[in-house]
């Protein structure tokens, strides 16, 4: 059972050196630990239970169909979904955001429809989107963020969502500022035009409770390395009357109901989108890992990366010539993004790694965001729950060394 008191001692690689320091690993934003007990979950299926799903009737078949259909309850249970059947398994956010865009949005969008994204929008929910608009010809809007500070400014809210917008998709967290958006009201505010709400879920789902009936949305996207499962899976979560009508993203083995040698006929959802073998081996860590987390509490988790979120903003805003990105306050997700005038994130990033830091430099995939506020990118420093307050003093102890080696005194 995880206990907050011996955390650390689940995550077998933060006990490591780095250039003879501890390692201090402020990267989570872009993938997090694991715990043990996830790294053991996988090890167990593979030394038990391997064996392709849905197909045999055989011991080993049956209980790895059996992992797999149970990692898929799991989430449902984990989302606060109303069935399992709204959880479709995919290699992560990216996969889940293209698997809406390409099938709802070919079956829906045509010209003179509009999509509406926010500035804050990682490219994995911009790109996607740029493809079925330019397949449909629908058009895309954005919501404006106000600026350093990082909010989206919902004073345009009325201007841009008008009855031309068929889809609203916006992310939860910001990887880049921290925000975090109040989504229940967009999606409220979206489904009184008759919108769809697509939820961009990869810096939550490990870091909040998420209810995707509270919240109202119909689609929400997840990696499971973000939340201390392994990478190569993630999931779609999409209400059932959405998912039922909308065609097959990929074709092949375990979606149909039946093939001709001219057409077919598909299985209703989850299997209609899982085309092939399924990562069934990898889905087995989504279990643990939402086992890890809600014992954990997830609220708890929230308050804490929140704090450090916090922490972090107010410890590093008396560096000279910082430009702190994100709210000054207000709700902040655990990750703070700045940039400094006259050093590059790379050297800091660099620098940092001496001291055995793990930071991320550069765009995170958010360029028109950047560009908007005259960056070429940030350097980010991301908490998740095993990190410390005395990390972040190590954090500022070390961008003081590096200042002053730029400042050349
Ligand atoms: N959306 C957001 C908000 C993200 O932060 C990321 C990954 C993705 C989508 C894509 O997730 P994937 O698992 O499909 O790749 N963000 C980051 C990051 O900030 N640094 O590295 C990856």
């Amino acid at each position: 059972m995880p206990n907050w008191s011996t955390l650390r001692d689940d995550f077998p690689a933060l006990h490591q050196q780095v250039n003879g320091k501890p390692l201090v690993y402020l990267d989570n934003a872009a993938t997090t630990q694991r715990p043990r007990a996830v790294i053991d979950a996988l090890s167990h299926f593979y030394e038990r239970d391997n064996a392709n799903v849905h197909r045999g009737l055989h011991a080993l078949s049956m209980r790895a169909t059996d992992a797999y259909e149970g990692a898929r309850a799991r989430v449902a249970q984990f989302l606060n979904a109303a069935a399992s059947e709204e959880i479709i398994f995919t290699r992560g956010t990216t996969e889940s955001i293209n698997l809406v865009a390409a099938s709802w949005g070919s079956a829906h969008l045509k010209a003179g429809d509009v999509i509406l994204l926010t500035e804050m929008e990682h490219h994995s929910n911009l790109v996607p989107w740029q493809l079925i608009a330019q397949r449909t010809g629908a058009k895309l809007r954005y919501l404006p963020v106000t600026g350093d500070e990082g909010l989206l400014d919902l004073a345009q809210l009325d201007r841009v969502l008008t009855p031309e917008v068929k889809v609203f998709a916006f992310t939860h967290i910001s990887n880049s500022l921290g925000t975090i958006n109040p989504v229940a009201e967009l999606c409220a505010r979206a489904k009184k035009i008759g919108a769809i709400t697509v939820i961009d879920g990869a810096q939550s789902i490990g870091h909040l409770p998420v209810d995707v009936r509270a919240l109202g949305c119909d689609f929400y996207a997840f990696s499971g390395h973000k939340m201390g499962a392994v990478t190569g899976i993630g999931a779609l979560y999409g209400r059932r009357a959405l998912l039922d009508a909308m065609p097959p993203y990929q074709g092949g083995g375990g979606m149909i109901s039946s093939v001709d040698f001219f057409e077919s006929r598909w299985k209703p959802s989850p299997e209609r989108f899982e085309a092939g073998t399924p990562n069934f081996g990898d889905a087995v860590t989504l279990t643990a890992a939402c086992d890890y987390l809600d014992a954990l509490g997830r609220d708890r988790i929230a308050r804490h990366d929140s704090e450090l979120g916090r922490l972090a903003y107010e410890k590093l805003s008396v560096l000279p010539g910082i430009r702190l990105l994100g709210p000054k306050t207000g709700p902040r997700g655990g990750l703070v993004s700045f940039a400094f005038a006259d050093v590059h994130a790379h050297d800091i990033v660099t620098f940092a790694d001496e001291d055995g830091i793990a930071l991320r430099g550069g765009h995170h995939c958010n360029q028109p965001l950047m560009r908007k506020l005259g960056l070429t990118g940030t350097t980010r420093a991301s908490f998740y729950v095993y990190n410390t307050p005395e990390e972040i003093d190590v954090l500022v102890a070390s961008l003081r060394r590096i200042l002053k080696f730029f400042s050349g005194s």
